[in-house]
C-alpha cells in the first residue's frame, strides 16, 4: 500500500462526507502497461501533485445501451469531489484491490507473473456490476440477467480536475447491451448522480452543441474518437471486442 503524506492532508469541511469515506477505498495501482503494482488511496490516485510524478491506476468507463439503442447518460451530482455536475457516460469508476476484482481468482491465484488480460477483464467487471447499483441503483441481478458486457479495449489518458484533483488512469472501455424487450430498473443515487436519461445520437450531439451543459474530458475524448462509430456499429459489436492494445490519448 502506498502512504500518503502529511502534507496532502485535506481541509475536509468543503466536502462531502460520504464522498470522503470513498476517498479511502484502495485503487489498483498499474504501471505503463497495466500491470498491477500497489494499493492507492482513491484520494492519493486523485491528487495532480502524484499524478505529475507518474501515479496510474485502473478505471472502467461503461456505456449502457437500452434495446432501443439509446445509451444512459449521467449528470454526476455536486457532491462528486472530483468533476462535479457535468454530464458522462452511464458508469465510470475504480476496480478496488481487492482479489475477485483484480481478476485474482481461485484457478489462477498460484499463477507466477502477470493476471491475464480476460481475468483483469472479468475483475473489472464485477466492480462495473457494483458501481451500476451503487451510482444508479440498476439492481445487480438486472445487469447480469438482462444484457451482455462487451469489452472493446483499454484508454490511457490524463485530465485535471478542479484543484488539487485530476485523473490518470487506464480505462477499460464497456459497452452493455440490454437483450430485446428487457428493461433496467435504474432510480439515481442522489449523491452520485444529479440527473439521468436515455438519449439517441442525435440527442446527444444536440446537448454536445449546447453551450450551457458541460461535460467530463474522458467523454468528450471517447465521443470525439470513437463513440459514434461504436454506436453504429451496435448490432454487431461483438465483432469488435477484446482489443488487447492500450490507445494512449
Ligand atoms: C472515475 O470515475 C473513472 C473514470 C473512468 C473517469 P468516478 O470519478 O466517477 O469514480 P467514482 O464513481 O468511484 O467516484
Ligand atoms: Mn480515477
Amino acid at each position: 500500500q502506498l502512504d500518503e503524506t502529511d502534507s496532502q492532508e485535506l481541509e475536509v469541511s468543503q466536502y462531502d462526507p460520504e464522498q470522503l469515506r470513498l476517498m479511502k477505498e484502495q485503487c489498483i495501482v498499474i504501471d505503463y502497461n497495466d500491470n498491477e503494482f500497489a494499493s492507492g488511496s482513491k484520494k492519493l490516485c486523485h491528487l495532480m501533485e502524484n499524478i505529475e510524478k507518474g501515479l496510474l491506476h485502473r478505471a472502467f468507463s461503461v456505456f449502457l445501451f437500452n434495446d432501443k439503442g439509446e445509451l444512459l447518460l449521467q449528470q454526476r451530482s455536486s457532491d462528486k469531489i472530483t468533476f462535479p455536475d457535468l454530464w458522462t457516460n452511464t458508469c465510470c469508476s475504480h476496480p478496488l484491490c481487492v482479489d475477485d476484482e483484480m481478476g485474482l481468482f481461485d484457478y489462477n491465484s498460484d499463477a507466477a507473473g502477470n493476471i491475464a488480460l480476460d481475468d483483469k477483464v472479468k475483475g473489472t467487471t464485477i466492480a462495473a456490476i457494483r458501481k451500476l447499483e451503487h451510482e444508479l441503483g440498476i439492481p445487480t441481478e438486472d445487469t447480469e440477467q438482462k444484457g451482455t458486457f462487451h469489452f472493446l479495449n483499454r484508454i490511457h489518458y490524463m485530465a485535471p480536475s478542479n484543484e488539487p484533483w485530476g485523473e490518470h488512469e487506464i480505462d477499460y472501455i464497456f459497452i452493455y447491451k440490454t437483450d430485446k424487450g428487457k428493461d433496467l430498473t435504474v432510480l439515481g443515487n442522489p449523491n452520485e448522480v444529479r440527473e439521468f436519461k436515455y438519449v439517441t445520437m442525435e440527442q446527444l450531439k444536440d446537448m454536445m452543441n449546447d453551450s450551457e451543459l458541460k461535460f467530463t474530458p474522458w467523454f468528450k475524448l471517447i465521443c470525439e474518437n470513437y463513440l459514434f462509430e461504436w454506436w453504429s456499429k451496435l448490432d454487431t459489436i461483438e465483432n469488435h471486442t477484446n482489443d488487447d492494445k492500450i490507445y494512449r490519448m
